[in-house]
Protein backbone atom coordinates (compact mmCIF):
# COMPACT_ATOMS: atom_id res chain seq x y z
CA UNK A 1 0.00 0.00 0.00
CA UNK A 2 1.26 3.39 -0.80
CA UNK A 3 1.09 6.41 1.74
CA UNK A 4 -1.46 7.96 -0.84
CA UNK A 5 -3.29 4.82 -0.41
CA UNK A 6 -2.98 4.85 3.16
CA UNK A 7 -3.83 8.44 3.71
CA UNK A 8 -6.87 7.94 1.32
CA UNK A 9 -8.65 5.48 3.80
CA UNK A 10 -9.13 8.15 5.93
CA UNK A 11 -10.01 11.10 3.40
CA UNK A 12 -13.52 12.74 3.96
CA UNK A 13 -13.11 15.01 0.92
CA UNK A 14 -16.75 15.69 -0.61
CA UNK A 15 -18.77 14.02 2.38
CA UNK A 16 -20.94 16.17 4.47
CA UNK A 17 -21.35 15.22 7.73
CA UNK A 18 -24.40 16.30 10.06
CA UNK A 19 -22.92 15.90 14.17
CA UNK A 20 -25.93 16.46 16.59
CA UNK A 21 -25.37 18.66 19.33
CA UNK A 22 -22.24 20.08 18.30
CA UNK A 23 -21.91 23.43 19.48
CA UNK A 24 -19.49 22.32 22.35
CA UNK A 25 -17.87 19.51 23.71
CA UNK A 26 -17.49 16.19 22.23
CA UNK A 27 -19.80 17.16 19.04
CA UNK A 28 -17.74 20.44 17.99
CA UNK A 29 -14.55 18.60 18.62
CA UNK A 30 -15.94 16.16 16.17
CA UNK A 31 -17.11 18.59 13.64
CA UNK A 32 -13.70 20.34 13.80
CA UNK A 33 -11.85 16.62 13.43
CA UNK A 34 -14.14 15.54 10.19
CA UNK A 35 -13.68 19.19 8.77
CA UNK A 36 -10.03 18.96 9.12
CA UNK A 37 -10.32 15.46 7.35
CA UNK A 38 -12.01 17.15 4.47
CA UNK A 39 -15.82 16.70 5.43
CA UNK A 40 -18.17 19.70 5.16
CA UNK A 41 -19.76 19.76 8.11
CA UNK A 42 -23.14 20.42 9.68
CA UNK A 43 -23.64 21.78 12.96
CA UNK A 44 -26.46 21.55 15.18
CA UNK A 45 -28.20 22.38 18.27
CA UNK A 46 -31.63 24.02 19.25
CA UNK A 47 -30.68 27.18 19.57
CA UNK A 48 -29.49 29.35 16.42
CA UNK A 49 -27.42 31.57 18.30
CA UNK A 50 -24.86 28.94 19.77
CA UNK A 51 -24.83 27.22 16.33
CA UNK A 52 -23.83 30.41 14.42
CA UNK A 53 -21.17 30.63 16.73
CA UNK A 54 -19.87 27.49 16.25
CA UNK A 55 -20.04 27.98 12.84
CA UNK A 56 -17.98 31.13 12.49
CA UNK A 57 -15.49 29.57 14.94
CA UNK A 58 -14.95 26.75 12.42
CA UNK A 59 -15.16 29.08 9.86
CA UNK A 60 -12.98 31.22 11.03
CA UNK A 61 -10.04 28.27 11.09
CA UNK A 62 -10.99 27.80 7.25
CA UNK A 63 -13.20 24.64 7.61
CA UNK A 64 -15.97 23.94 5.48
CA UNK A 65 -19.08 24.30 8.32
CA UNK A 66 -22.96 25.31 8.24
CA UNK A 67 -25.43 24.86 10.97
CA UNK A 68 -28.64 23.65 11.37
CA UNK A 69 -30.79 24.21 14.14
CA UNK A 70 -33.15 21.79 15.61
CA UNK A 71 -34.87 19.66 18.49
CA UNK A 72 -33.38 15.98 17.79
CA UNK A 73 -35.58 14.43 20.23
CA UNK A 74 -38.87 16.16 18.18
CA UNK A 75 -39.79 14.20 15.23
CA UNK A 76 -41.91 17.34 13.60
CA UNK A 77 -38.60 18.88 13.75
CA UNK A 78 -36.04 16.56 12.49
CA UNK A 79 -38.52 15.55 10.03
CA UNK A 80 -38.76 19.42 8.55
CA UNK A 81 -34.29 20.05 8.86
CA UNK A 82 -34.02 17.06 6.61
CA UNK A 83 -36.90 18.32 4.22
CA UNK A 84 -34.80 21.54 4.02
CA UNK A 85 -31.44 19.58 3.63
CA UNK A 86 -33.44 17.71 0.61
CA UNK A 87 -34.54 20.91 -0.66
CA UNK A 88 -30.39 22.74 -0.53
CA UNK A 89 -29.60 19.55 -2.09
CA UNK A 90 -27.66 18.10 1.22
CA UNK A 91 -26.53 14.49 1.20
CA UNK A 92 -25.91 13.07 4.71
CA UNK A 93 -23.17 10.94 4.13
CA UNK A 94 -22.22 10.51 7.68
CA UNK A 95 -24.53 11.16 10.70
CA UNK A 96 -22.62 11.71 14.15
CA UNK A 97 -25.78 11.06 17.33
CA UNK A 98 -24.06 12.78 19.65
CA UNK A 99 -26.71 15.38 21.32
CA UNK A 100 -27.15 14.48 25.01
CA UNK A 101 -27.79 15.70 28.27
CA UNK A 102 -27.51 14.47 32.02
CA UNK A 103 -29.71 14.40 35.08
CA UNK A 104 -27.69 13.08 38.48
CA UNK A 105 -29.93 11.80 40.71
CA UNK A 106 -30.43 8.76 43.42
CA UNK A 107 -32.81 6.93 41.24
CA UNK A 108 -35.52 6.71 44.04
CA UNK A 109 -36.19 10.24 43.42
CA UNK A 110 -36.21 10.67 39.61
CA UNK A 111 -39.28 11.51 38.12
CA UNK A 112 -41.21 10.42 35.18
CA UNK A 113 -40.56 13.86 33.33
CA UNK A 114 -36.88 13.69 33.90
CA UNK A 115 -36.54 10.13 33.04
CA UNK A 116 -38.36 10.46 29.57
CA UNK A 117 -36.84 14.23 29.17
CA UNK A 118 -32.73 12.16 29.30
CA UNK A 119 -34.21 9.06 27.31
CA UNK A 120 -35.89 11.26 24.59
CA UNK A 121 -32.65 13.29 24.20
CA UNK A 122 -30.09 10.78 24.97
CA UNK A 123 -31.42 7.53 22.64
CA UNK A 124 -34.91 8.37 20.96
CA UNK A 125 -33.19 11.34 19.31
CA UNK A 126 -30.76 8.86 17.93
CA UNK A 127 -33.24 6.50 16.24
CA UNK A 128 -35.54 9.81 14.85
CA UNK A 129 -32.19 11.30 13.01
CA UNK A 130 -31.17 8.24 12.21
CA UNK A 131 -34.22 6.91 10.29
CA UNK A 132 -34.12 10.27 8.87
CA UNK A 133 -30.50 9.89 7.41
CA UNK A 134 -30.82 6.23 6.46
CA UNK A 135 -33.84 6.90 4.61
CA UNK A 136 -32.64 8.98 2.53
CA UNK A 137 -28.25 6.83 2.07
CA UNK A 138 -31.18 4.23 1.54
CA UNK A 139 -33.19 5.68 -1.48
CA UNK A 140 -29.92 7.50 -3.10
CA UNK A 141 -28.55 4.09 -3.35
CA UNK A 142 -24.96 5.67 -1.46
CA UNK A 143 -24.92 3.81 1.94
CA UNK A 144 -23.57 6.31 4.68
CA UNK A 145 -22.02 6.21 8.13
CA UNK A 146 -23.68 6.29 11.39
CA UNK A 147 -21.81 7.04 14.68
CA UNK A 148 -24.01 6.86 17.90
CA UNK A 149 -22.03 8.63 20.89
CA UNK A 150 -22.30 6.11 23.65
CA UNK A 151 -20.71 6.08 27.25
CA UNK A 152 -18.70 3.83 29.65
CA UNK A 153 -22.05 3.88 30.66
CA UNK A 154 -23.05 1.69 28.07
CA UNK A 155 -21.19 -0.75 29.73
CA UNK A 156 -21.05 -0.29 33.33
CA UNK A 157 -23.75 1.64 35.61
CA UNK A 158 -22.50 4.45 38.16
CA UNK A 159 -24.94 5.44 41.16
CA UNK A 160 -26.69 8.83 40.03
CA UNK A 161 -26.99 8.57 36.84
CA UNK A 162 -30.01 5.68 35.64
CA UNK A 163 -31.80 7.18 32.79
CA UNK A 164 -28.37 8.17 31.23
CA UNK A 165 -26.87 4.74 31.66
CA UNK A 166 -30.05 2.93 30.68
CA UNK A 167 -30.36 5.71 27.26
CA UNK A 168 -26.22 5.07 26.39
CA UNK A 169 -27.21 1.21 27.23
CA UNK A 170 -29.73 2.23 24.14
CA UNK A 171 -27.21 3.32 22.17
CA UNK A 172 -24.68 0.82 21.79
CA UNK A 173 -27.60 -1.91 20.89
CA UNK A 174 -29.41 1.19 18.63
CA UNK A 175 -26.20 0.45 16.40
CA UNK A 176 -26.60 -2.99 16.19
CA UNK A 177 -29.74 -2.79 15.37
CA UNK A 178 -29.33 -0.43 12.91
CA UNK A 179 -26.63 -2.75 11.23
CA UNK A 180 -28.93 -5.42 11.45
CA UNK A 181 -31.19 -3.82 9.11
CA UNK A 182 -28.93 -1.42 6.84
CA UNK A 183 -26.02 -3.08 6.29
CA UNK A 184 -27.20 -4.77 3.34
CA UNK A 185 -28.00 -1.32 2.32
CA UNK A 186 -24.31 -0.35 3.28
CA UNK A 187 -24.95 2.02 5.78
CA UNK A 188 -22.04 1.11 8.76
CA UNK A 189 -23.74 2.06 12.24
CA UNK A 190 -21.20 1.92 15.33
CA UNK A 191 -20.83 3.28 18.82
CA UNK A 192 -18.02 5.50 20.06
CA UNK A 193 -18.09 4.92 23.78
CA UNK A 194 -16.08 7.65 25.58
CA UNK A 195 -14.61 7.46 28.93
CA UNK A 196 -14.34 10.61 31.27
CA UNK A 197 -13.76 13.82 29.25
CA UNK A 198 -13.17 17.15 30.24
CA UNK A 199 -16.46 18.69 28.94
CA UNK A 200 -18.56 21.34 29.98
CA UNK A 201 -21.17 18.35 30.75
CA UNK A 202 -18.71 17.27 33.06
CA UNK A 203 -17.93 20.39 34.90
CA UNK A 204 -19.65 19.51 38.16
CA UNK A 205 -17.75 16.26 38.32
CA UNK A 206 -14.32 18.10 37.27
CA UNK A 207 -14.84 20.39 39.92
CA UNK A 208 -15.73 17.85 42.51
CA UNK A 209 -12.40 17.06 44.40
CA UNK A 210 -13.28 13.05 45.39
CA UNK A 211 -15.00 12.41 41.63
CA UNK A 212 -11.79 14.13 40.08
CA UNK A 213 -9.68 11.74 42.42
CA UNK A 214 -11.59 9.19 41.73
CA UNK A 215 -11.15 9.15 37.55
CA UNK A 216 -7.29 9.34 38.21
CA UNK A 217 -7.03 6.83 40.53
CA UNK A 218 -9.29 3.98 38.72
CA UNK A 219 -8.41 4.97 34.89
CA UNK A 220 -4.75 3.28 34.27
CA UNK A 221 -4.11 6.37 32.21
CA UNK A 222 -4.21 8.24 35.64
CA UNK A 223 -6.20 11.29 34.04
CA UNK A 224 -9.11 12.52 32.43
CA UNK A 225 -9.80 12.58 28.01
CA UNK A 226 -9.95 15.68 26.12
CA UNK A 227 -12.89 15.76 23.58
CA UNK A 228 -10.18 15.65 20.68
CA UNK A 229 -9.06 12.64 21.57
CA UNK A 230 -11.96 11.17 20.32
CA UNK A 231 -11.73 12.46 16.85
CA UNK A 232 -9.20 9.41 15.50
CA UNK A 233 -11.67 6.89 16.19
CA UNK A 234 -14.64 9.18 14.64
CA UNK A 235 -12.92 9.89 11.65
CA UNK A 236 -11.74 5.63 11.32
CA UNK A 237 -15.67 4.96 11.63
CA UNK A 238 -16.71 7.80 9.11
CA UNK A 239 -14.21 6.70 6.44
CA UNK A 240 -13.76 3.89 4.16
CA UNK A 241 -11.59 2.45 6.18
CA UNK A 242 -14.15 1.23 8.43
CA UNK A 243 -16.29 -0.27 5.73
CA UNK A 244 -16.95 -3.82 6.81
CA UNK A 245 -17.08 -2.72 10.55
CA UNK A 246 -20.61 -3.05 11.83
CA UNK A 247 -22.56 -2.76 15.35
CA UNK A 248 -19.54 -1.96 17.03
CA UNK A 249 -18.57 0.33 20.04
CA UNK A 250 -14.94 1.51 20.07
CA UNK A 251 -14.46 2.79 23.80
CA UNK A 252 -12.45 5.23 24.02
CA UNK A 253 -11.24 5.40 27.87
CA UNK A 254 -7.72 5.42 28.27
CA UNK A 255 -8.23 2.05 29.59
CA UNK A 256 -11.07 2.69 32.60
CA UNK A 257 -13.03 -0.58 31.04
CA UNK A 258 -9.98 -3.03 30.77
CA UNK A 259 -9.24 -2.78 34.70
CA UNK A 260 -12.99 -2.89 35.43
C1 LIG B 1 -21.90 11.81 34.37
C2 LIG B 1 -21.52 10.62 33.54
C3 LIG B 1 -20.87 10.95 32.23
C4 LIG B 1 -19.52 10.35 32.06
C5 LIG B 1 -19.47 9.56 30.85
C6 LIG B 1 -18.38 8.56 30.84
O1 LIG B 1 -22.09 11.68 35.54
O2 LIG B 1 -22.07 12.87 33.80
O3 LIG B 1 -20.91 9.65 34.28
O4 LIG B 1 -20.92 12.24 31.85
O5 LIG B 1 -18.49 11.27 32.00
O6 LIG B 1 -20.68 8.93 30.62
O7 LIG B 1 -18.51 7.86 29.67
Amino acid sequence: MTQAQATSLFDLRGRTALITGSTRGIGLALAQGLAESGASVILNSRQTAAVDAAVAQLQALGLNAQGAAFDVADQASVEAAFAGFDRAGLVIDILINNAGIQHRQPMLDVSLDDWNRVINTNLTAAFLVGRAAARRMIDQGTGGKIINIGSLTSEAARATVAPYTVAKGGIKMLSKAMAAEWAQHNIQANSIGPGYILTDMNEALVNNPSFDAWVKSSNPAQRWGRPDELVGTAIYLASGASNYVNGQIIYVDGGWLSVL
